[in-house]
């Protein structure tokens, strides 16, 4: 809530909103209630933000303030006003109502006496969510301990998905830092440093090999030639410093790999070209000594710009190596000795089976391969480190290899499978202190108040989603029990619940309740918005959101009547919430009248659990997860989420929405522009699944327009289908009456069977009610129904008459036949002269037609039914048709004359004559 609604928030809303209006007419009692999420760091950032720039600004510093002409422009912050939303509370005040104006005025079918607004804004809704937390606290899902997360330094917190600006999604990426302390520092660039201990760190993803390393890579420079330095930083111990270069020495910073939190002091500059030939010693490598190597592919902004060089399990390294052998001007250039070379490729450390992808004819039998990294590079053909492509592919083939099936040759845990010894492996070279544990963001992170973003190891309450037992009992749900109307949503949940481990759920910074037993700590956004679902059951009987009134007093009326209880909220003891949402007894004595606490317990049992929450594809991975594991960990089974619906980014006009290229509306820009019922139009038609739906002008014009007027429609609503759901109940209905009337005006002069046509328009207003209930109230109310089109109920369709259906198909394929088949004949007979036809009808196939069709031979004849029964099914093999051919054509003639340009249609009946040519 840090902003005016806009088209896309309108776009997942309408997904809810549609389902409800659909079941309600199907004749159910639905709850469709909305909350303003205020929790967490945007309003507070934001709040922040304009404070900072309106102090520059007065203090003439001549900045340019960007975020207060973002707030003006983009956010519909009245200028005169701007100062007032330095205060984050005042943010609460302003959007939460005018968000709810404009779902008003879309027509919204929300329960507004349920809403609230999250943090400590609202008492109860505080209260409710300590509850919940004390609550996960007792089933010991939350944890305490060092942690890596995304931070920002400049707010000095942990960064989540929602606080970022760039990097949604992004997680810490761990590596292991391999130590190897420097043995030749005579070179006079160490002179001032040579007194301490001086260690490079190689960033690893692979520890378990580094018993093979044979050299360490440095960059000696970058691509256009510049000399690439590294900085000496000096370490958590007194007298070491780690050779690193700059963008690790940052993320070290806050991991406890500098002398204090988050301070990194630089004592010295190397350049990478003064390490190469230097000795380091490297105790885990069977060589014990190694010299440094260059090598081009480095990144400087990824690990350390430091690499170990494992040769028998790595391809980069491998040819790298070969390719340093190779070229003796290469290592003269980079003063490298031949001498040094010697020895270097023959350690190896994984043994794996190797097989390759395309054996040719003969299948290849698979053997036990001790340098897996040179046989990928001779069978993917990698003549060099240029051969980027191919060296991808035997890179990606020689770890997985070497990962999933090898085991080791090498140290303490030589003969076991490599999956099972990694982490071993790493936690003892931690635990000997020749190495270290870190982590950097997998790729860049910038947070809402534009600082780039590190991880840090900061002590933390974290939510164990990791937890196994948990994990598992989510899994099965979403495999057995939830709907997800889309097999695409059902397979991002699962890979989502793979990855998901633990949660920081706290902050000291931004709006929010107050982990109860840590004061000092506030629950971050995405953990206070798992199951408020549960509050809106009781939200009306509690508390009224004055916020929320707006000076709008009719539609908030009722939040607080009939005598909302009226206590502090802080003082309910957990008996009672236990009492209210769980299967608790009522306590003997209760702070909230037990009758009160009867009908809470009334509501919340009669509407829970939730049917349908919808939501943007993207929070698959957080929001919607972490709902289903509160709901499963909190409540009892029949308690827990039913359907989830998910849905893509809405693009206008076939582009990005974006409020830089002004390709944006705001939720009541769009309703000023095309109606409610016109944009709800336009919405539906977006589309349903999770790619991304296209909202187009040109639809939601037309479709005020069209707003001057069920099975399959029905079919679709109950899939959720509500694109297919406007074609069938709108398109196909409206097309349907058409073709009735023409039928009719030709035979009855004109005369429509009058209740006909008004059930067709009952149902037609029915059936694109849940869409546009504007135009269908206002059709309904023409109808001359006092009630709500929304008390109507959904048309109850009967058995459809096959017959009936056949015999009009009929005569629309007889007059397109007539036509289209006969028309283009016009050489051998001029069609503008014909006047008058006789039709032949067959009342069964012949003798033969019906051998054919009894032995089903594919004879022309039979190809000509196999194409019908391809549209038409096996009726297309029926020997005549269910009705009587000759009394519908003759019926219809009338009609038949007013499509065609004839004066005449006569029918010959097979009946009549002696022989029917085939
Ligand atoms: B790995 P990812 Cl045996 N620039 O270590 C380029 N490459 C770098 C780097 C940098 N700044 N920092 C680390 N690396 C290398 C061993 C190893 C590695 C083996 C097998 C696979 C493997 C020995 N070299 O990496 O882009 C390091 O090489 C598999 C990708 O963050 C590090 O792990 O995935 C790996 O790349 C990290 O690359």
């Amino acid at each position: 809530m840090n902003g005016l609604l806009h088209l896309g928030h309108a776009f997942s809303l309408t997904k809810a909103e549609f389902a409800v209006g659909y079941y309600r007419l199907k004749g159910f009692l639905c709850l469709w209630p909305f909350g303003f999420h205020c929790t967490g760091m945007p309003i507070q950032a934001a709040a922040n933000l304009l404070k900072q720039e309106l102090g520059e600004s007065e203090s003439a510093s001549g900045s340019t303030p960007v975020y207060l002409c973002s707030a003006t422009q983009n956010m519909g912050i009245p200028e005169e006003q701007i100062s007032l939303f330095t205060n984050a509370s005042h943010w609460l005040e302003y959007f939460p109502p005018k968000a709810k104006r404009d779902l008003q005025e879309m027509g919204l079918k929300i329960d507004w006496r349920r809403s609230f607004i999250t943090t400590e804004a609202s008492p109860w809704y505080d209260a409710f969510i300590k509850w919940q937390f004390r609550r996960l606290q007792s089933l010991d899902k939350i944890k305490f301990g060092k942690r890596h997360s995304i931070y920002s330094p400049l707010d000095k917190q942990i960064c989540a998905d929602h606080d970022r600006a760039v990097g949604e999604g992004v997680c810490p990426q761990s590596y292991t830092l391999i130590k190897m302390k420097l043995l030749d520092t005579s070179n006079k660039v160490f002179e001032n440093i040579s007194s301490y201990d001086i260690y490079l760190l190689a960033a690893t993803l692979r520890p378990e090999t580094i018993y093979a390393q044979t050299n360490c890579w440095v960059l000696p420079h970058d691509k256009d030639g510049n000399d690439v330095t590294y900085g000496c930083y000096r370490s958590h111990v007194a007298n070491e410093l780690f050779i690193v270069g700059d963008h690790a020495a940052r993320n070290m910073a806050f991991q406890g790999l500098s002398p204090s939190f988050g301070v990194s002091e630089c004592v010295a500059r190397i350049r990478g070209q003064d390490l190469l030939g230097l000795r380091v010693a490297s105790p885990i490598s069977r060589l014990g000594e190694l010299r440094i190597f260059p090598l081009l592919n480095i990144f400087m902004d990824k690990g350390t710009g430091i690499v170990a060089c494992v040769p028998s399990v790595s391809p980069e390294d491998h040819i790298a190596l070969r390719d340093l052998e190779a070229k003796p001007k290469f290592r003269a250039k980079y003063g490298i000795e031949d001498s040094w070379m010697e020895g270097l490729r023959s350690d190896t450390v994984i043994m794996a089976p190797y097989k390759k992808d395309k054996g040719g004819d003969k299948e290849e039998e698979e053997e036990k391969c001790e340098c897996i990294a040179e046989r990928a590079c001779e069978e993917f053909k990698v003549a060099s480190q240029n051969d980027r492509n191919s060296l991808e592919m035997a890179k990606i083939k020689a770890y997985k290899i070497s990962l999933n099936d090898g085991s080791m040759t090498a140290g303490p845990f030589a003969g076991q499978r490599v999956k099972d010894v990694k982490n071993l492996i790493r936690d003892q070279f931690i635990a000997e202190n020749l190495a270290y544990d870190f982590s950097e963001p997998e790729s860049k992170v910038i947070s809402r108040t534009g600082d780039t973003c590190v991880v840090a190891l900061t002590d933390q309450w974290y939510l164990n989603y990791g937890e196994k037992k948990w994990k598992a009992q989510v899994e099965q749900h979403i495999r057995q029990e939830m709907e997800f109307f889309s097999s695409d949503t059902r397979g991002r949940f699962l890979s989502a619940i793979d990855w998901l481990e633990d949660w920081g759920c706290s902050r000291s910074f931004g709006l929010g309740t107050k982990l109860p037993w840590d004061e000092t700590q506030v629950i971050e956004s995405l953990s206070d918005s798992s199951i408020y679902m549960s509050f809106y059951a009781i939200a009306h009987l509690v508390s009224s959101s004055s916020l929320l009134n707006d000076g709008d007093e009719g539609a908030s009326a009722g939040a607080g009547a009939g005598g909302k209880v009226d206590i502090d909220p802080h003082l309910v003891p957990d008996e009672e919430w236990d009492y209210i949402f769980l299967d608790a007894r009522m306590p003997d004595q209760t702070v909230i009248p037990q009758e009160r606490l009867k009908m809470m317990r009334t509501e919340f049992r009669f509407w829970y659990p939730v049917d349908l929450r919808v939501s943007g594809k993207d929070l698959i991975q957080n929001h919607l997860l972490f709902f289903l594991y509160n709901h499963i960990a909190i409540f009892p089974p029949e308690r827990w989420p039913r359907a989830v619906r998910t849905n893509g980014h809405v693009m206008l006009n076939n582009d990005k929405m974006s409020k830089s290229t002004g390709n944006f509306l705001t939720l009541r820009e769009a309703v000023d522009l095309y109606s409610a019922d016109g944009m709800r139009f336009a919405l539906a038609c977006a589309g349903d699944a999770n790619e991304d739906a296209n909202f187009e002008h040109s639809v939601a014009n037309s479709a005020i327009l069209k707003l001057t007027y069920a099975r399959m429609a029905d079919n679709h609503y109950a899939k959720q289908q509500f694109r297919d759901a406007l074609i069938c109940g709108f398109d196909l209905l409206l097309g349907a009456r058409d073709r009735y009337r023409n039928m009719v005006r030709a035979m009855h002069d004109g005369g429509y069977l009058k209740d006909l046509l008004l059930r067709f328009l009952q149902y037609h207003t029915v059936l694109i009610a849940p869409i546009c209930p504007h135009y269908a109230e206002h059709v309904w109310s023409m109808l001359g129904n006092a009630d709500s089109v929304m008390h109507a109920r959904w048309p109850e369709v009967k058995e459809e008459d096959a017959a009936l259906t056949r015999m009009t198909n009929y005569i629309d394929k007889l007059v397109v036949e007539l036509s289209e088949t006969v028309r283009p004949r016009q050489q051998l007979v001029d069609w503008d002269h014909v006047e008058a036809v006789e039709i032949f009808i067959s009342t069964s196939c012949s003798p033969w037609q019906v051998t054919c069709l009894e032995t089903k031979k594919v004879l022309p004849f039979v190809q000509f039914r196999i194409d019908e029964f391809e549209q038409r099914g096996e009726e297309a093999f029926e020997d005549g048709v269910p009705f009587e051919e000759e009394a519908v054509v003759q019926e219809l003639t009338s009609f038949l004359l007013s499509e065609l340009p004839l004066s005449s249609v006569k029918t010959i009946s097979s009946k009549n004559i002696n022989h029917v040519s085939p």
